[in-house]
């Protein structure tokens, strides 16, 4: 499947910093990612544009500020494990993953799971209005407040924030949470060559994407002005045929054939 007419555009060299790895083990290990990622993120993107639009009435925040710090714990615990489950499937279904011993896998899941989960929050979080999905509707910080953890709730607020800023595709969102939770660097692990082999050529697909995107709309953004060149230059060359027509008659038979 050809993903955009720039790929045509570019020589293989350009795309490859590493290569070893052949053109085609990248869309695989791109492909493999992605569509993990899209079967395990728990709300398709059309979801929760759809669930951008409920919010929680000041009522309802209000209930939430005045749970006990222990009950407020318990559902926010409760929906965090909810979200761990579908991070251990996403892992799961990442070519490689399994093939590491069982030790790896879950020192890898433990390290890496709540900086996924706080990536994956930016589809979840609204940064016009600064809300978060919060079980089913949208609410603010301030539903947060009777946890007592007003700088830790901040700081989630602020990387939500920072990262929708990125504008990260779901095929950029894909390969950067593989590549948090294949971090060869986490303590324990016994088989870190392995993992960083696999990062490796998850953070290539991943630079790959990001030139796909930024080239494309470099390239894009300088077509009007080529538009405009094209025209100018019909315009000069009919001026010229008026004022010449010999020697534009003569002119190489493709420029005739091809601006006639
Ligand atoms: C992240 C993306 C997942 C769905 C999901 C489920 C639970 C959400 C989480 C997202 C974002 C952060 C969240 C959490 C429930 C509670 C937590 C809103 C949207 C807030 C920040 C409170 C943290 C409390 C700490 C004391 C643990 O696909």
């Amino acid at each position: 499947k050809q993903e955009s007419i720039y790929e045509l555009m570019l020589e293989p060299s350009q795309l490859l910093e590493q290569p070893q790895i052949s053109l085609m083990e990248l869309n695989r290990v791109a492909q493999n990612v992605v569509k993990s990622h899209l079967e395990t993120c728990q709300y398709t993107t059309e979801e929760l544009k759809r669930l951008a639009w409920s919010l929680y009435s000041p009522e309802e925040v209000r209930a939430l500020q005045s749970k006990s710090c222990e009950a407020m714990w318990q559902q926010c615990s409760l929906q965090i494990s909810n979200a761990i489950q579908y991070v251990v499937e996403f892992a799961k279904r990442i070519d490689g993953f399994m093939e590491l011993c069982q030790n790896d896998q879950i020192i890898l899941l433990k390290a890496g799971c709540l900086e996924v989960l706080l990536i994956r929050m930016i589809r979840a979080f609204n940064p016009l209005n600064n809300t978060v999905l919060f079980e089913g509707k949208f609410g603010g910080m301030q539903m947060f407040k009777s946890l007592g953890c007003d700088d830790l709730i901040g700081a989630i607020f602020e990387l939500g924030r920072t990262l929708c800023r990125l504008q990260l595709s779901d095929e950029e969102l894909a390969l950067f949470t593989a590549a948090v939770l294949l971090s060869p660097d986490r303590p324990w692990l016994t088989e870190s060559k392995k993992v960083q082999k696999l990062q490796d050529k998850i953070y290539v697909a991943l630079q790959h994407e990001i030139q796909k995107k930024h080239s494309a709309e470099d390239k894009l953004s300088k077509l009007p002005l080529m538009k405009t060149i094209c025209n100018l230059h019909m315009d000069k060359l009919e001026f010229f045929r008026l004022l010449h027509p010999e020697t534009a008659m003569n002119f190489p038979p493709l420029y005739k054939e091809v601006f006639n």
